[in-house]
């Protein structure tokens, strides 16, 4: 087993640590304070490849592997999860999805700009009544010959407002349930879909979340992806995918919360040393570094299995679910070695642990990363 990286690998991982340590770090606490959208960080980024990483070339993607999506997003994610989300949905819900199940024209059309960060997507499945029960959906998509018509809500969508493009999950025949689903690409500007207000979050703060209106929304036959029912299994195999880029979130939180744990207890002194030299901290750094790398072996293992075409259902909800718990752990380890300046906001620990938080519930919660993990085990 090679446990290495490829020296084009670790060019990634560095400049993502570069960018985020550079720039990333200058605003970032005032972008959580006052929830303010990364709109030139998400400019720069594109411009490194990072919006598209995993699209062809030939489709404004940088045709980089998933292990290297992996170190990226843990890259930045140690320094501003709110910008690393924008980036995950992106590359992993919205570029993969059109990117394999897709067709030649809507690729064209939606997956260049996407891939190659010119705009951004989001990706709409939940709804006020069908978050973990996805099966669900109340949106409907009506057949009316050329075209569909929508009507209904989605929650909780990241990017609502700064994405150009939508995936929207809707029921076309409610008899047949989760059968009846369809997935459609739809423009933001399309007449009929308005935005609820801007959700004041708890972390996150600075990727922007609101919930999506559609009233009569006509959407052409063509942007349909795939055959007709298609539209819940799609969701779930882009979700599985997208699973992978939240366990890297929420190992890149937990590390940064690691590197600044470390960091302080190396000079903050208490009973005449260093903290570092009690064991009472120095065992809580031991078990925060090994849980770290449990999470990062579960995220490199989905991602090579995604890489060399294989089943990652089960693997990236195990990443999933592990690294998410993990970094909330983690996180509140790092708030407890600051004691009290832990708790407050310059410190960065107290954001890294509202950061954590949000990785145990979106891209399906821990309890649904159970669900699927347990099916796997008690399977005959
Ligand atoms: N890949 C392909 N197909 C899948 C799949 C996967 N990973 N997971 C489920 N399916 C298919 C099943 O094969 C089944 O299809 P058929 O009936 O045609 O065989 C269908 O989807 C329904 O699956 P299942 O019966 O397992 O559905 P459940 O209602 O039991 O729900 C969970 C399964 C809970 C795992 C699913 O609803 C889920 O992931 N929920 C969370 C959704 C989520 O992540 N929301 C977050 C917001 S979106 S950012």
């Amino acid at each position: 087993m090679d446990f290495e990286f490829s020296e084009e690998q670790l060019m990634i991982q560095q400049a993502a640590r570069d960018y985020a340590q550079r720039e990333l770090i200058q605003d970032v606490l005032e972008r959580d304070e006052k929830a303010i959208f990364p709109e030139k960080h998400i400019k720069n980024l594109a411009e490194l490849g990072f919006m598209g990483m995993m699209v062809d070339p030939e489709y404004g993607g940088s045709g980089m592997d998933t292990v290297s999506y992996v170190l990226a997003i843990e890259e930045i994610s140690k320094i501003d999860a709110s910008t690393s989300v924008i980036m995950s949905i992106n590359n992993s819900l919205v570029c993969f999805g059109l990117n394999k199940f897709g067709n030649k024209e809507q690729k064209q059309k939606y997956l260049t700009p996407l891939a190659s960060g010119q705009v951004i997507g989001a990706f709409l499945l939940s709804e006020p009544e069908a978050g973990s029960d996805a099966t669900h959906q109340h949106t409907t998509a009506e057949d009316k010959g050329d075209y569909y018509l929508l009507n209904g809500t989605k929650n909780w969508i990241s990017n609502a407002n700064s994405a150009s493009t939508y995936i929207v999950m809707a029921q076309t025949h409610p008899e047949k349930r989760h059968r009846g689903i369809n997935a459609f690409i739809i423009e933001k500007n399309t007449q009929g879909i308005s935005l609820g207000p801007h959700e004041d979050k708890m972390g996150m703060r600075s990727s922007d979340t609101h919930s999506v209106m559609f009233s009569d929304v006509k959407v052409p036959k063509e942007n349909r992806i795939g055959a007709d029912g298609f539209g819940f299994k799609f969701a779930m195999m882009v979700l599985e995918a997208g699973r992978i880029g939240i366990a890297s979130q929420a190992l890149g939180i937990a590390s940064g919360a690691l590197e600044r744990a470390t960091a302080y207890a190396k000079e903050r002194k208490a009973f005449g040393t260093e903290i570092a030299n009690h064991q009472a901290i120095a065992f809580k750094l031991a078990d925060m570094a090994v849980k770290i790398e449990n999470a990062r072996n579960l995220c490199l293992k989905a991602a090579w299995l995604k890489d060399n075409h294989k089943p990652i259902t089960v693997a990236s909800a195990m990443a999933k679910q592990y690294a998410a718990d993990m970094a909330m752990e983690v996180t509140t380890d790092a708030v407890q070695i600051h004691g009290g300046y832990g708790y407050v906001k310059e410190y960065h620990v107290e954001r890294l642990m509202r950061e954590a938080k949000l990785t145990q519930i979106y891209e399906g919660t821990s309890e649904v990363q159970k669900i699927v993990i347990s099916r796997d085990v008690l399977k005959d």
